[in-house]
């Protein structure tokens, strides 16, 4: 034999029989191959409640008209959520993804800045 490669090195087809045997107890556990399994790529977003906090100075209708144009609620869900703030100094405006309850927050704040109203709106992590 000339051949560069030494015969023991040399690739020799092999029936799929003569491979290692997986899952079998005392055959040794030799196989390496990748985990194949496929799985639903999409990952649910992290969720986040949006606050307001009550404060003395906002006038009960500011906030009722900020609950319905930010929040999307109606007259009465907005009354609701302002009394319960108002009573308890804080309460849920609604629980959204990240970048949603930031857009909300911001909303919020620009306009009870904007109107010159101490009115708090804060995020947190459910
Ligand atoms: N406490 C305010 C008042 O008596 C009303 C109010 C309610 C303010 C909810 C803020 O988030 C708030 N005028």
């Amino acid at each position: 034999m000339t051949d560069a490669v030494p015969a023991v090195f040399r690739q020799v087809p092999m029936p799929a029989s003569a491979g290692p045997k997986d899952d079998e107890p005392g055959k040794g556990d030799t196989d390496t191959g990748t985990i194949t399994k496929t799985r639903p790529k999409t990952k649910r977003p992290s969720l986040y409640r949006v606050l307001l906090l009550n404060d003395d100075y906002t006038p009960m209708e500011f906030v009722i008209l900020v609950l319905q144009d930010v929040f999307n609620k109606s007259r009465e869900d907005a009354m609701q959520i302002m009394l319960h703030v108002h009573q308890k100094g804080v309460g849920e405006c609604g629980v959204y993804p990240y970048e949603v309850a930031e857009t909300k927050v911001t909303r919020v704040m620009d306009t009870a800045r904007k109107n010159q109203h101490p009115l708090q709106c804060v995020m947190e992590k459910q």
